[in-house]
């Protein structure tokens, strides 16, 4: 049936053909291809016969939303082909985006808004008596990701489509994401993320692009043609199946591809062992396998040493080189002049082990020298480090290495000798240099440092905000900057307007269109044009009206989740991202706390009502993160149930903060919580997402903050807490967190309250962790903090009060935040590190987006 209609389809297009010219009036579009609303429904019940063998009235939600799913990526296979088609006939230059994850969230709305073809769809849904937005939300997001790192992966895919940038994602499947959150009794409990359950219309399975990856065994050397060669005799074979997802560019016809890897057994079914009765190890393999991409270690951040893991890194990182290894080598191009075709990038350190790979690669595989293939391996990679926690740099152990990599043991100790000489030859005698440097960190149990290994392997080495690449320089990798300058640089976040304003926020995005233009969809810069209009009060009004109706739609949305009601015109102070010490979710609760406190006391006490919102999950296995959920679902249950706190002050944790989740926050949001220690967030991208919506910020001058705060005027920033500097001198003089406990009375009355159980129905012992934490260490400072931050939420209660003043800046914040764009950052990579230029694709005169006036009512 498919295919007659395919061949239908066909006939069509050669009669047109044939007689050299188009037919008469409006074309009659291709059932896969055509972008008007006649079509796209016509298409839809295509594919819910065809491909879904369903029809209309019994159709469930999921096949409705399935069969408009498969008519999207019908049109994005289009573009998608003549995008690949277009690179192999020109060679292109191309970027591999080596990443552990890519947080993509919802594809159905993004690509609609990217075809250009939401309203059509929207006209064609409501023909068929379907609402696009119930689709829409029913739509589960891959879980590809924890946090930020695989979000930024996931906005530069887009934004590399958008600027027509030969690229590749590659990555892993998870089978299972990144875990759900649900809260039972105010503590998290994680839930299996069964993403794939009811089938993932977006990809391609490619069942004949697979490659093998060996694991364990041991080496053996011989010689070749009198040359010393090594040969690795893994003990074990797993089978890397590519999935493929399209990245669609927005209104443009490039298509990039997102290549995904499933772990399969090469052998999924032994006949012998079930013959003799062994039924469990008949499919012992399969099952040992196929847990390689089982599932996403959900820490971010935080580092994990286990073999597993280690399985995972090596896996992605071999099947990826030898694809583009492949992919060079089809038009019969030397492998010698691979890094010509391909620059590799290094998101963090999860794929640095492709670094030794390649070399393995090259050397035993493809049979060249050591030395030429080092060139090819050095100028092909560039590495991004994305954090300076001591603790997340990762390391794996050498036993646990050489019983996994033994080849690629032997190779990192070989690139570390030559390396150490040069190090010994520039720095004569300095013996604690070398041992810094080293990729082997001796101390201990002795470990290999992934980051020293993706630094000496890459030609650039880039940090995710000016200071954090400061900051980088002058510590982390301070002997590898000082060895060579050359090679750092600083590529400051970005994220992708496109779904973080167009999408998630359409009444604000029709709000700026109808005042400047749509051109800020693909040059943020041009909201600039936004600034004048804070002067005007009609403007203002219609601003805040639009923040009004999204913080309206995020309580109801608050309600149905979690059974709190919020009211609307209080402030919305929100801090949504992954829990964890650093970001000091605690500070912002005992501000809360200390709140509840002053209102109790004084009920004239004259500040804004505030609703305080809270997302975010915490790593399974990271106690202190967990205790900081639970303390915060403590405090709104008391908070909430105080008689003398309604219609003054709420709090709300909304579970299960992913991204989908996050598009109905960000625009509703006043407050941007961005409260890290100086010097921990690398650069954060929350900030920019809030601040993109009209959020303004109250935070430290830490990772991205700084530049935003630049770029905003300090007059429209909510700054406190103390810089890096000041902390330094701190640690210096010796820190004292209970001498501050001693001489804040606010601060003694909000950790004795919690001491003494006043927040945890009277159980005293269940925040004790916590307290005795900012008591007696304090790492990251929260006491310390304490006081400024306190301040400056008295400060942001002011200015709330006097809405005009409010809402100016509010504009202002977005009007200035257009050098925040992933897209500016992408010219930045492409220019500085990868020198790659972008190669437009021709769709043959076929429309790229639905043309005005085809979607009567588009919105
Ligand atoms: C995270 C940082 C964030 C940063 C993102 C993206 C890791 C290892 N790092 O501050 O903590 O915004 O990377 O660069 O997840």
């Amino acid at each position: 049936m498919k295919r007659e209609s395919r061949a239908m389809a066909g006939r069509g297009r050669k009669r047109v053909a044939r007689s050299g010219r188009r037919p008469e009036g409006p074309r009659a579009e291709d059932i896969r291809t055509g972008l008007s609303p006649e079509t796209i429904a016509r298409a839809y019940r295509d594919n819910l016969y065809y491909l879904q063998a369903r029809f209309p009235s019994v159709a469930t939600l999921n096949d409705q939303y399935m069969a408009l799913a498969y008519t999207v990526r019908d049109r994005l296979l289009h573009r998608w082909v003549r995008t690949a088609e277009t690179y192999r006939e020109r060679e292109s230059r191309t970027v591999g985006y080596l990443s552990a994850e890519f947080l993509l969230g919802p594809q159905l709305g993004l690509n609609l808004l990217n075809l250009g073809i939401e309203g059509a769809a929207r006209e064609a849904m409501a023909c068929l008596g379907i609402r696009l937005e119930d689709l829409l939300e029913h739509e589960e997001e891959p879980g590809l990701g924890g946090g930020g790192l695989g979000r930024l992966a996931a906005c530069f895919l887009e934004s590399l489509a958008t600027l027509e940038i030969p690229a590749i994602g590659y990555g892993m499947r998870y089978e299972f994401g990144i875990f759900d959150q649900a809260i039972r009794d105010g503590w998290q409990v994680e839930v299996t993320d069964k993403w794939l359950r009811l089938g993932n219309p977006w990809e391609v399975p490619r069942p004949e692009i697979t490659f093998s990856v060996p694991l364990g065994g041991h080496t053996e050397s011989y010689t070749e043609e009198g040359q010393y060669r090594v040969r690795w005799i893994p003990d074990r074979v797993v089978r890397g199946v590519a999935y493929d997802t399209p990245i669609l560019g927005y209104r443009v016809p490039t298509a990039n591809l997102l290549r995904l890897w499933k772990a399969e057994a090469v052998e999924s079914f032994d006949f012998q062992s079930f013959n003799t009765g062994d039924y469990y190890g008949a499919v012992l393999e399969k099952v040992v396998s196929e847990n390689t991409t089982k599932v996403l270690y959900p820490n971010d951040g935080l580092p994990q040493g286990k073999r597993l893991r280690l399985e995972q890194q090596y896996f992605f990182a071999c099947c990826s080189l030898q694809d583009m290894i492949r992919l060079h080598r089809q038009k019969g191009a030397d492998i010698r002049t691979f890094d010509r075709k391909f620059v590799v990038q290094l998101n963090d350190t999860h794929p640095a082990i492709a670094v030794a790979e390649l070399q393995r690669l090259l050397v035993d595989e493809h049979r060249l020298g050591w030395d030429e293939a080092w060139a090819i391996t050095g100028r092909t990679f560039a590495y991004t480090n994305h954090t300076l926690l001591p603790e997340a740099l990762e390391r794996w152990g050498i036993p646990l290495f050489a019983a996994t990599l033994p080849r690629h043991l032997e190779i990192v100790y070989e690139l570390n000798h030559r390396f150490l000489e040069t190090v010994r030859r520039r720095y004569p005698g300095d013996g604690a240099r070398v041992a810094r440097m080293s990729l082997i960190d001796e101390g201990g149990e002795r470990s290999i440092r992934m980051a020293h290994l993706a630094c000496l392997g890459s030609r650039g080495i880039n940090g995710v905000a000016r200071l954090h690449t400061a900051l980088l320089q002058a510590s982390v990798l301070r002997d590898f900057h000082q060895f060579a300058p050359e090679k750092f640089s600083n590529k400051t976040n970005g994220i992708s307007p496109r779904r973080f304003l167009a999408l998630s926020n359409p009444a604000l995005a029709s709000l700026i269109t109808e005042a400047i233009g749509e051109g800020w969809m693909r040059d943020l810069e041009q909201l600039r044009a936004l600034e004048p209009l804070a002067e005007q009060a009609e403007f203002r009004r219609a601003w805040r009206a639009v923040k009004r109706g999204n913080k309206a739609a995020l309580a109801d949305l608050m309600r149905a989740r979690t059974g709190v009601g919020v009211d609307p015109d209080t402030l919305f102070d929100v801090q949504v991202k992954r829990i964890h010490e650093y970001k000091r979710q605690h500070l912002n609760a005992l501000h809360v706390m200390a709140l509840c406190y002053r209102l109790r006391r004084d009920p004239g006490l004259r500040v804004p009502p505030r609703t305080v919102v809270f997302a975010g999950k915490a790593a399974p296995g990271y106690y202190q993160a967990k205790l900081i959920v639970k303390l915060i679902n403590s405090i709104a249950e008391v908070v909430n149930r105080d008689p003398a706190m309604a219609d003054r002050l709420k709090v709300v944790f909304f579970p299960d903060f992913n991204v989908k989740n996050a598009q109905h926050i960000y625009p509703a949001a006043d407050l941007s919580e961005q409260i890290s220690t100086a010097g921990m967030e690398a650069s954060g991208t929350g900030n920019m997402k809030f601040a993109l919506n009209g959020a303004l910020t109250i935070g430290t001058l830490d990772g991205a903050n700084v530049e935003i705060r630049e770029r905003v005027g300090a007059e429209n920033f909510f700054r406190f807490g103390l810089t890096v500097e000041e902390l330094a001198e701190l640690r210096g003089r010796g820190y004292r967190p209970r001498d501050r406990h001693e001489a804040d009375a606010s601060l003694r009355e909000v950790l004795d309250g919690l001491a003494s159980g006043d927040w945890a129905c009277g159980d005293a012992g269940l925040f004790e962790p916590l307290v005795r934490s900012l008591l007696e260490h304090d790492p990251f400072f929260v006491l310390a903090d304490y006081g400024a931050y306190v301040a400056s939420q008295e400060a942001v209660g002011q200015l709330y009060a006097e809405v005009d003043a409010w809402v100016r800046r509010s504009i202002l914040n977005v009007a200035r935040l257009g050098y925040f764009s992933a897209d500016r950052t992408i010219r930045e990579y492409c220019r500085d590190i990868w020198q790659i230029e972008r190669v437009p694709i021709d769709l043959g005169g076929e429309p790229v987006h639905c043309p005005e006036g085809a979607a009567a009512g588009a919105a």
